[in-house]
């Protein structure tokens, strides 16, 4: 018995480990490999997280909070595609999106995604370029 009990306190020190550790970030929800809700906040210009991970084939929940003093939003780029300038962009190759906010407020989507890796954009003029960015896995 002292010798299950000694096992169970370690297991029990690791758990708060993670714990405090997952704790460092309070400027949103990052998500895990089965979340199915996150947050992101919306700055000028950035998202905070910026790497995001969620559930496959599940309803996930996304809400974006605008704390800058600019409209933004949150667009998941198709599959495959990625951009590395705002040149590149069309409306076209948008999968889903937020679209834009004022600051201040926030709204709600429910997505529901295959696995992959997608790029996620703020497509408002100059807001890519300035460094609106993010990853978004979905699965594993
Ligand atoms: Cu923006």
């Amino acid at each position: 018995m002292r010798v299950l009990r000694s096992g169970q306190f370690i297991v029990a020190a690791g758990l708060a480990v993670l714990f405090v550790g997952g704790c460092g970030d309070d400027d949103g929800n990052a998500g895990g490999a089965d979340a199915t809700e996150i947050t992101v906040e919306a700055g000028d210009f950035n998202f905070k997280p910026s790497e995001w991970q969620v559930a496959a084939d599940t309803d996930v929940t996304v809400t974006l909070e605008n704390e800058g003093l600019n409209e933004h939003e949150w667009a998941v780029l198709t599959l495959g595609t990625e951009i590395s300038s705002e040149d590149e962009f069309i409306e076209d190759i948008v999968e889903l999106e937020i679209e834009k906010i004022d600051p201040d407020t926030s709204d709600s989507i429910t997505i529901n995604l295959p696995a992959g890796t997608y790029q996620v954009i703020c497509a408002l003029d100059g807001h890519f370029d300035a460094g609106m960015e993010g990853t978004l896995t979905v699965g594993a």
